[in-house]
């Protein structure tokens, strides 16, 4: 935390501008070295948050034609002395400028240290920083608006106004330890009851939004799934919005799991084309085709089953729909505009469910039926997030669990063991609650974190 560390923050490959960070006590000093400005004005000279334009220069030679931006601690992202130079978006006079940097004394940032020294330095909670990450990553409007809204504090809030009830039982617990023999009444164990499952009640119905919240994060998988030659590369295809996979009219062409990423209803979902399913084949790739078909089933958060309508049911047909009937899953007809000669309630019947969409793939014909209702599955009939706090990260849901457990064990102490017993477990809860938040981490947690950054962020 003492030295001052540099990185190219912004992607690598060509762009209109590049950008080199430092952050530090020795970051302007660092760029003063290099930097000779147009005005003639040293960079200590400069007041904060403005930027000069200028040259690199190295032994006498200019490296690039920059822009330099000064932002003196503490207004800054790092709470550090922040220099940016922009430089022209190539990888040699970024390299070049980065170069020149460490070798006046930055240190070359690790993943993510710009960001860990905002939460070090206080600017920022955990969650937060989490978020940093979860922006840059968002696939989709909805995930991106998720993590802003957690970037702002949203969940640290709330988190927050659970820990402020936790104490406050707390005081009054220990209070009634400390002081029984002055003669402070204990709340009735009635009234604590109470207050420890009201504040269970809370928590799960936060735990519960992670339902939806890890998806947002995460992306829901989706395979497509059923017998060769039903449509189920066509219909990827046009999901996606281009001709990613093989289409043939032979059964078989899909031999092998493919995903992509795509965005239904702001759901960012990994999608997955798999080969059709043939479990009594001998041949050995089909085999293999149909193993990996069926572990991506046993994965996904949904699945897409796909019936040829221009074939009577097969077997294999039947099979997997009575596979999937405990599943959440949806069923299409497809090849609509041929000749149908399934019958929509023939199927219903067999998979046990209603809803099941009538499709023509190659004609784009009840597509925006079938990404309504992947989003209406998803998001349980709502029209998605309400803007209230949600979990997005398994790491926030595991500690809410845990704090949910230590308060159920106080309930169950209470009036037996005394209030040593409530007490400890409230301690508890407020300590899993305080390691979503960052009060209570260790060395492990946050490299584990900050490890998944971007260099430069
Ligand atoms: N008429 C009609 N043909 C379709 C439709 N969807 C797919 N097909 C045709 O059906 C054939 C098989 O399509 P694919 O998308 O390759 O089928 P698949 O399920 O991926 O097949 P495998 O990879 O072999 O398991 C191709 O000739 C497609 O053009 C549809 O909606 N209508
Ligand atoms: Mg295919």
């Amino acid at each position: 935390m003492d030295d001052t560390i540099a990185a190219i923050s912004t992607p690598p490959g060509e762009g209109g501008i590049g950008i080199v960070r430092l952050s530090g006590e020795d970051a302007v000093r660092i760029v003063e070295e290099i930097f000779q400005s147009k005005s003639g004005k040293t960079l200590s000279e400069l007041p904060s948050h403005t930027i000069s334009y200028g040259h690199i220069t190295s032994d006498g030679e200019i490296i690039d034609e920059v822009l330099v931006t000064v932002m003196r601690a503490p207004r800054t992202y790092t709470r550090e002395d922040i220099v940016e130079i922009n430089c022209h978006g190539g990888i040699v006079p970024l390299r070049c400028v980065l170069r020149l940097v460490i070798h006046k004394g930055a240190r070359l940032a690790e993943p993510g240290e710009f960001t860990k020294r905002a939460y070090l330095n206080g600017r920022i909670d955990l969650t937060q920083a989490e978020a940093v990450a979860d922006v840059i990553r968002a696939k989709t409007d909805t995930s991106c608006k998720a993590a802003l809204a957690q970037l702002h504090g949203q969940l640290a809030e709330k988190v927050e106004c659970l820990a402020q009830k936790m104490q406050d039982m707390l005081i009054q617990v220990e209070a009634s330890i400390d002081f029984v023999t002055e003669g402070v009444v204990p709340p009735s164990c009635e009234i604590l009851r109470r207050e420890v499952l009201n504040l269970i009640e809370e928590i799960d119905e936060l735990r519960a939004t992670a339902d939806i919240g890890l998806i947002l994060r995460e992306g829901l998988r989706m395979s497509i799934i059923g017998r060769p030659n039903v449509g189920k590369s066509t219909l990827f295809n046009v999901l996606l919005g281009k001709e990613r996979v093989i289409v043939t009219p032979i059964p078989g062409t899909t031999r092998d799991v493919v995903e992509e990423m795509v965005d239904i209803g702001g759901i960012p979902v990994r999608m997955a084309d798999t080969a059709g399913l043939m479990r009594d084949s001998a041949d050995l790739i089909e085999k293999e085709g149909t193993k990996r078909s069926l572990e991506c089933l046993s994965r996904a958060d949904l699945i897409i089953a796909v019936i040829d309508g221009s074939e009577p049911l097969t077997e294999g047909d039947k099979c997997l729909l009575q596979d999937l009937s405990e599943s959440r899953a949806i069923t299409i007809i497809n090849k609509c505009d041929l000749l149908v000669c399934v019958e929509r309630a023939q199927v219903e019947k067999i998979c046990g469910r209603d809803g099941i969409l009538m499709v023509s793939a190659v004609q784009g014909t009840g597509v925006s039926e079938l990404k309504e209702k992947i989003a209406s599955t998803v998001w349980n009939g709502d029209a998605g997030p309400r803007g209230e706090p949600i979990v997005t990260n398994l790491r926030h849901l595991n500690a809410l669990q845990k704090a949910s457990e230590s308060l159920k064990r106080a309930t169950e102490g209470l009036g037996k063991m005394g209030e040593e017993i409530l007490a400890f477990n409230l301690k508890e809860a407020l300590s899993n609650l305080g390691e979503i938040v960052g009060k209570v981490t260790n060395e492990d947690i946050l490299n584990g974190i900050f490890s998944q950054f971007c260099i430069g962020k």
